[in-house]
């Protein structure tokens, strides 16, 4: 797939995909979508690459939906067409980690792809928002259910209600995003969080991004019990012992991701 609305690259073990619709602030179109599952999908599949990275640029990662290729939407339209379900959940079915490097505005459906990577960090000019009500309109791809889990009832009404914009401190406090970065910094600290990652061994890198995200499906018990589930299942890894053994003779592990 020829790519028109995102850059990919690899930086030793990790796959970086640069939304690219700059005039638009990267607003988020159907090809885009269709291009990012794509690039994810290869990535997911490429076993030289042990952590994904989708990032914007300075100003925006993505200031939402694109409103120009909505405006004239009907019902029948949305419905007929699937419309988000059928290319902005592609994200979800990754199984390596993603993260999302945020800087400027994620706003709308860019919040809600933030998050629906597995974390976010987040540069000191980064803000979250989602003001469709603006647009008499809803989140519609997860908003509504996601940030009230991850910021609490209250601060996802405020947002969601008022369509006022959160900066990077303060989403850090609520608990959106894991660490707050300066600027030209972003890509820097990121790629060497997603570069720590890529060293670990991938099966179990896997197991625990399945295991926290099942917290979010499950009730307690229900959770702990698929933990250790996975936890159980990685002592059939060679990865498991290598690290075990590794760390009782004092060397670096050598994780062959099996
Ligand atoms: N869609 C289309 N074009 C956009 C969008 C957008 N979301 N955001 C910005 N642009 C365009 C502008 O129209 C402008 O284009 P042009 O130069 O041709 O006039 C260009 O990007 C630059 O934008 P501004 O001139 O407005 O830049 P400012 O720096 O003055 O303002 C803002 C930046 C504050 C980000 C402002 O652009 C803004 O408010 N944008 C809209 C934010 C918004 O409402 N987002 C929510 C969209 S709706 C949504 O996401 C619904 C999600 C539903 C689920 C997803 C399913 C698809």
């Amino acid at each position: 797939m020829e790519y028109q609305n995102i850059l990919v690259e690899t930086k030793d073990k990790v796959g970086v995909i640069t939304l690219n619709r700059p005039k638009a602030l990267n607003a988020l179109n159907d090809q885009l979508m269709d291009e990012l599952g794509h690039a994810l999908f290869a990535f997911d599949q490429d076993e030289n690459i042990g952590c994904m990275v989708i990032t914007g640029s300075e100003k925006a990662f993505a200031a939402g939906a694109d409103i120009a290729a909505m405006v004239d939407y009907n019902y029948m339209d949305a419905y007929n067409g699937n419309y988000v379900t059928k290319n902005w959940e592609h994200i979800l079915r990754v199984r390596k980690p993603v993260i999302a490097a945020v800087a400027g505005y994620a706003l709308g459906g860019g919040c809600e792809l933030t998050m629906m990577c597995d974390f976010i960090i987040a540069a000191d000019n980064a803000k979250f928002g989602q003001p469709e009500i603006k647009l008499a309109t809803l989140p519609g791809c997860g908003g509504t259910q996601r940030l009230p889990r991850a910021i609490s009832k209250s601060k996802a009404m405020d947002l969601c209600l008022t369509a006022r914009l959160m900066d990077a401190n303060e989403a850090e406090r609520a608990g959106l995003v894991s660490r707050v970065v300066p600027l030209d910094k972003l890509m820097e600290e990121t790629l060497a969080v997603a570069t720590t990652i890529a060293s670990m061994s991938l099966p179990v890198v896997m197991m625990i991004k399945d295991a926290v995200n099942r917290s979010f499906e499950s009730g307690l018990t229900e959770g702990v019990h698929y933990e250790r589930r996975l936890f159980h299942a990685s002592f059939g890894t060679h990865d498991q012992r290598e690290g075990m053994r590794a760390f009782l003779e004092k060397r670096p592990a050598n994780f062959q991701n099996k």
